[in-house]
C-alpha cells in the first residue's frame, strides 16, 4: 500500500488520501462539501474519521486543540469559497500557536477560476500572512507531491500549512509514489553558542531559566527539569504556558506575564543570567505586571529558539542559539556536567529566597479573594454571587492531575493564570497572541479528540461562549466528552474594565443579556449544571469531567460577580481627547 517506491496508478483523491494515512492522519474535521467530496467517499477505507462541526472556524480550531495535545498533525478540510474563509480567524490562531495544523483548501475549478463563478475567491493570498506554508496543487498528477510537503512543512515549520487544491484537480490519474513522512532534527545549535552559554550559567550567581512553548514542542520537559536542578535554578513558565514545568517541583515559580506569579517576576528580576528556554520573548509576555517592572534589563540573556528569526527579536540578548530547547538543553547539561558552577556557592540562600517568594505569593492569592478596586467593590456589595477568584481555586483544587484546560480571552480567564497548574505537557491551551475569543471550547473539543483518555476543560466568558457555543452540536452528535466552565458575569467584563478605567463608566454595548446556559446546553442535548454557590464548584467539575468517560459534553456555568480584575494592556489605551463641542462630555 502506502510508502512503495514504485509509482502507482491512482487518482488524485486517492494520492491525498494515501498521503493523510502515511502522515498517521485518523481524524479531519470540516464541513461537508461537494468540492472534495471525491476524497471524503474514502476516508472510511483508509481509517480516516471525518468529524463534521458546526462552523468551519470551529473545525480549523479543533485542528489546532488536536496538534496541541498530541503533537502530531491536527488535519481540517472545507468547501471552496465561504468555508474556505470561515477558517481565517482559526488558521491565525494556531498560527501563533505554533500548531503544525493541515488545512485543506479546495478551490473553485481550474477552467472557471477568475471568472467570477460559484464560491469563487483567490485562497492563497487570504492566507499568506497566517500560514508556514502555502502548497498550491497546480497539476494534478502532483498532488501526492505537494501535499506530503505540506505535512512535512507544518512540521519543520512548526504552524499551519495550507494545502490549495482546485476542485477539478481532485479528479484523473496519476502515478504516484506516496513519500514517507520526511522529519528534520534540529539539533541542539551552534557548538560556539552553546560554549558561551555554558560559560554564562556557570559563572551565575542567580540563573533564572523562562521555560517557554519550545520546551513542550520539543519533548524537552525533563531535561529542563534536570538543567534547572543541575543548577538549583529557580524556573518561570513563559506566559501561557504553565505546563512546561511541574509545578509541584521546588524549583517552579509559576508563569510571567498577565496574572502570573509575582514569585516568578520577582525571582527573574534578581537574575544576572537568564535562559529563556523555547520561547521568543513575545512582547506581551514580560509586559510589567502587578506593578511590577520585573525585566531584568541588566541580565545576560540566553535564547534558544527553534526559529532563528526570533532570536533577539524582542529583547536583546547575550547568546542566540538556534536550536531544539530539548538538544540544547542537554548540550548544555552535558557542558555543565562535573565543571565548578559559582551559583552552588550561593544554594542553600537561593533555596530559601525560591520558598519564601512562592509561599508570599502563595499566601496573597489566599487572601485576595475578590478585586478590591471601587468599581469591584461596588458591584459586588449586593451580589449574591461567587468571587470570581474563589470560583477560579475551588476550580484549581478540583483540577484532575491529568487535566487538559484551554483558556480563552476574556478577564476571567486572564485572571485564571495564577491559579493554573501542571505537572505534564501538552496540558494548557490558552489562545496566544492571536487573541480570539472563541477560542478555547473548539480546541478542547479538538484536544479530547486526540487525548480521550485525558480529562478535557475549556474555560469561557460569557460573551465569548456566544462566539463558540455553536459547536454544542459537534459534542452531542459526535460524543465529544468535554466540560465548558462558562463564566456568566452578564458583562463582556475584559473590555468594560476599559470602559472603567478610561472612559468614566460610560458603558456601552458591555453589558450581556444571555438566556440560561445551563438550559442552552441541555436543548443541544448536552448536560447543563448551574452553579452559584463556591461549595458546589469542585463537585460540580468533578461530575462532569467523570460524565466525559460516557462521551458527555457538560456545560457548567459559573454565577459570577462583575467585579473585574486588573487589563490586560494599561499600555495600549490613553485617556479621551476631545476637540469638538459636541463630544467634549466624553472625557
Ligand atoms: C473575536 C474577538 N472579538 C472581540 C475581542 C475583544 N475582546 C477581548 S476580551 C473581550 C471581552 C470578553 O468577555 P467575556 O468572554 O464575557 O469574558 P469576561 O471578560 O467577561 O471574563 C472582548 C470583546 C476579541 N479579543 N476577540
Ligand atoms: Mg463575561
Amino acid at each position: 500500500m502506502s510508502q512503495s517506491a514504485a509509482p502507482q496508478r491512482m487518482t488524485p483523491s486517492e494520492a491525498l488520501v494515501e498521503t493523510l494515512a502515511a502522515n498517521g492522519v485518523t481524524e479531519v474535521f470540516g464541513i461537508v462539501g461537494s468540492a472534495y467530496m471525491d476524497a471524503l467517499d474514502i476516508f472510511p477505507a483508509a481509517g480516516i474519521r471525518f468529524i463534521p462541526v458546526a462552523h468551519e472556524q470551529g473545525a480549523a480550531h479543533m485542528a489546532d486543540g488536536y496538534a496541541r495535545a498530541s503533537g502530531r498533525h491536527g488535519v481540517c478540510i472545507a468547501q471552496n469559497g465561504p468555508g474556505i474563509t470561515n477558517f481565517v480567524t482559526a488558521i491565525a490562531a494556531a498560527y501563533w500557536a505554533h500548531s503544525p495544523v493541515v488545512f485543506i483548501t479546495p478551490e473553485t475549478g481550474s477552467m472557471t477560476m477568475g471568472l467570477g463563478g460559484f464560491q469563487e475567491t483567490e485562497q492563497l493570498p487570504i492566507f499568506s500572512k497566517i500560514t508556514r506554508y502555502q502548497g498550491h496543487v497546480n497539476n494534478p498528477k502532483r498532488m501526492a507531491e505537494i501535499a506530503a510537503r505540506c505535512f512535512d512543512r507544518a512540521m519543520l515549520e512548526m504552524g499551519p500549512a495550507q494545502l490549495n487544491i482546485p476542485r477539478d484537480y481532485f479528479y484523473g490519474e496519476c502515478n504516484a509514489v506516496i513519500q514517507p513522512p520526511l522529519r528534520i532534527g534540529r539539533g541542539a545549535g551552534d557548538a560556539t553558542a552553546l560554549d558561551q552559554a555554558a560559560a554564562l550559567l556557570a559563572a551565575a550567581k542567580f540563573p533564572v531559566i523562562l521555560a517557554g512553548g519550545g520546551v513542550i514542542m520539543s519533548e524537552g520537559c525533563n531535561e529542563a527539569v534536570q538543567l534547572a536542578e543541575l543548577l538549583h535554578a529557580p524556573v518561570a513558565n513563559s506566559y501561557l504556558h504553565n505546563d512546561t514545568f511541574p509545578a509541584s517541583h521546588p524549583l517552579w515559580c509559576g508563569p510571567l506575564g498577565y496574572q502570573g506569579s509575582k514569585a516568578a517576576m520577582k525571582l527573574i528580576a534578581q537574575a544576572d543570567v537568564v535562559l529563556a528556554l523555547g520561547t521568543r520573548l513575545g512582547p506581551f509576555g514580560t509586559l510589567p505586571q502587578h506593578g511590577l517592572d520585573y525585566w531584568p534589563t541588566n541580565a545576560k540573556i540566553i535564547q534558544v529558539d527553534a526559529d532563528a528569526k526570533v532570536l533577539g527579536l524582542v529583547k536583546p540578548i547575550s547568546v542566540g542559539i538556534h536550536g531544539d530547547a530539548k538538544a540544547a538543553a542537554m548540550a548544555l547539561i552535558e557542558r555543565l556536567h562535573g565543571r565548578e558552577l559559582a551559583c552552588l556557592a550561593n544554594q542553600a540562600e537561593r533555596s530559601q529566597r525560591i520558598a519564601a517568594e512562592k509561599a508570599a505569593w502563595e499566601q496573597e492569592l489566599v487572601e485576595w479573594t475578590h478585586e478590591r478596586d471601587p468599581f469591584s467593590l461596588e458591584v459586588a456589595k449586593n451580589s449574591s454571587h461567587m468571587h470570581p477568584r474563589q470560583m477560579l481555586r475551588e476550580l484549581e483544587r478540583a483540577m484532575p492531575k491529568n487535566a487538559m484546560v484551554s483558556t480563552d480571552i476574556g478577564n476571567i480567564c486572564s485572571v485564571s493564570n495564577s491559579y493554573l497548574r501542571f505537572e505534564q505537557p501538552r496540558s494548557m491551551f490558552a489562545a496566544m497572541s492571536f487573541g480570539n475569543c472563541g477560542y478555547a471550547f473548539p480546541v478542547a473539543c479538538g484536544a479530547k479528540v486526540a487525548a480521550p483518555d485525558r480529562p478535557a476543560i475549556a474555560y469561557v466568558g460569557d460573551g465569548a461562549w456566544g462566539i463558540s457555543l455553536n459547536e454544542l452540536l459537534t459534542c452531542a452528535r459526535e460524543q465529544i466528552g468535554v466540560t465548558v466552565v462558562v463564566f456568566n458575569n452578564g458583562q463582556w467584563g475584559a473590555e468594560k474594565k476599559n470602559h472603567v478605567d478610561f472612559y468614566s463608566q460610560r458603558f456601552n454595548a458591555v453589558n450581556l443579556e444571555s438566556p440560561s446556559w445551563a438550559k442552552v446546553a441541555q436543548a443541544f442535548g448536552c448536560e447543563g449544571v448551574t452553579v452559584d454557590k463556591l461549595s458546589d464548584v469542585g463537585p460540580a467539575l468533578q461530575s462532569a469531567v467523570k460524565a466525559q468517560a460516557e462521551g458527555k459534553c457538560t456545560v457548567l456555568e459559573m454565577m459570577v460577580t462583575q467585579e473585574l480584575g486588573d487589563p490586560f494592556r494599561r499600555d495600549a489605551l490613553s485617556k479621551p481627547v476631545r476637540y469638538l463641542e459636541k463630544y467634549k462630555a466624553y472625557t
